[in-house]
């Protein structure tokens, strides 16, 4: 942890209390000076202090900023979003965490973005991502599991999400196959997972979660305003968008940890509880077939299984499923 992230996690340990600069530069290791210096940068990040002569400094306000200091501030994981690679704007934060990936970055970083020029979907389709508004981040991790597996990672991470939003925001999401949390008739996050492995040996999966959080109906352009909602939107408040990750980082590393002990068995049972997708009769659209059937059910490998019409059941490794 660097200076500001020390400061503000003491913060964080005293809502609402004064801390002196004779603590804080002993927490911090640092002068007196140095506090003050570091405190006046935080000031220029937005974050407003109260300061009284003997009683020291009190944290006012935090901004709706997602700084590396601001999520690691107070974060209880052991490795999920312990680093945090922030910035203000980027193309995409894919390749920046595959870069980062490749280079060796520890399983559980978070690279993210306050605006992305050019998110993306899946096949090449665009991610609208504006400035400031959602939560644009890609996760790294290094999980020791067969290739076959790796799409399980998919749906994990949707309970995750799901249950964080469940959580914070009191709102009833639901998974659409494969990787699109909706509200209503309306889609508030889509997640998309790009894997390095080689032949039988996964290096790492880079997952990126994008979450329209406190977005209004006038940020999204006509087309997607029809078919996508923000949390903001549809709770009527806006969300603290770190407080927010930092409660994905914990849900996922404890949905993540048991995964790897016990096995699919407790993500398939929480994503079909929660699933959008299963009894509904659905196209099915992959890269060579298409196919119309009854979702009945994930199998333990949690790939789709499609009834058509003639009881045939299909399995639906990869593909677009429209209702
Ligand atoms: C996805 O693809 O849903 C995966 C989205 C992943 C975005 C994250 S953000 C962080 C990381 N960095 C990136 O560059 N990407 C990841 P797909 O299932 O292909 O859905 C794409 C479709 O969703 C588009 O064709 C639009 O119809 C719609 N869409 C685009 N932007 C949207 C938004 N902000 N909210 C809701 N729907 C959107």
């Amino acid at each position: 942890m660097n200076i500001k992230q020390v400061i503000l996690k003491a913060f964080h340990d005293h809502p609402g209390e004064f801390i002196s600069g004779e603590e804080l530069s002993q927490t911090c290791g640092c002068s007196r000076t140095a506090v003050w210096k570091h405190i006046e940068e935080l000031r220029k990040d937005g974050y407003e202090f109260e300061a009284v002569r003997k009683s020291g400094y009190r944290l006012l306000i935090a901004p709706d900023r997602l700084s590396a200091a601001e999520i690691t501030a107070g974060l209880d994981t052991k490795r999920i979003g312990q680093q945090v690679i922030a910035h203000d704007e980027v193309v995409s934060t894919q390749p920046l965490a595959q870069e980062a990936a490749a280079r060796g970055a520890k399983e559980g970083t978070l690279v993210l973005a306050e605006l992305q020029t050019g998110g993306k979907g899946r096949l090449g389709r665009p991610w609208h991502s504006p400035k400031g508004t959602g939560i644009w981040m890609s996760l790294i991790i290094r999980p020791a599991i067969p290739l076959p597996k790796t799409p399980q990672m998919t749906l994990l991470t949707a309970v995750s999400v799901a249950r964080t939003i469940r959580e914070e925001t009191g709102l009833p999401v639901k998974i659409k196959w494969p990787n699109d949390i909706f509200i209503g008739d309306k889609k508030v996050c889509g997640i998309l997972t790009e894997l390095n492995a080689e032949s039988d040996r996964v290096n790492y999966l880079v997952i990126g979660i994008g979450i329209n959080a406190n977005s209004v109906e006038e940020d999204f352009p006509q087309d997607l305003a029809k078919i996508a909602t923000s949390l903001r939107i549809e709770s009527g408040q806006s969300l603290k968008r770190a407080s927010f990750i930092q409660q994905f980082c914990r849900f996922f590393e404890e949905e993540y940890d048991y995964y790897l002990e016990n096995g699919f068995g407790r993500v398939k049972q929480e994503w079909e509880a929660h699933s959008y997708t299963i009894g509904r009769w659905v196209n099915v659209q992959t890269i060579s077939q298409r196919l119309e059937g009854r979702a009945i059910a994930l199998d333990d490998e949690g790939v789709l299984m499609v009834e058509d019409q003639a009881g045939v059941v299909h399995k639906v490794y990869s593909a677009d499923v429209n209702y």
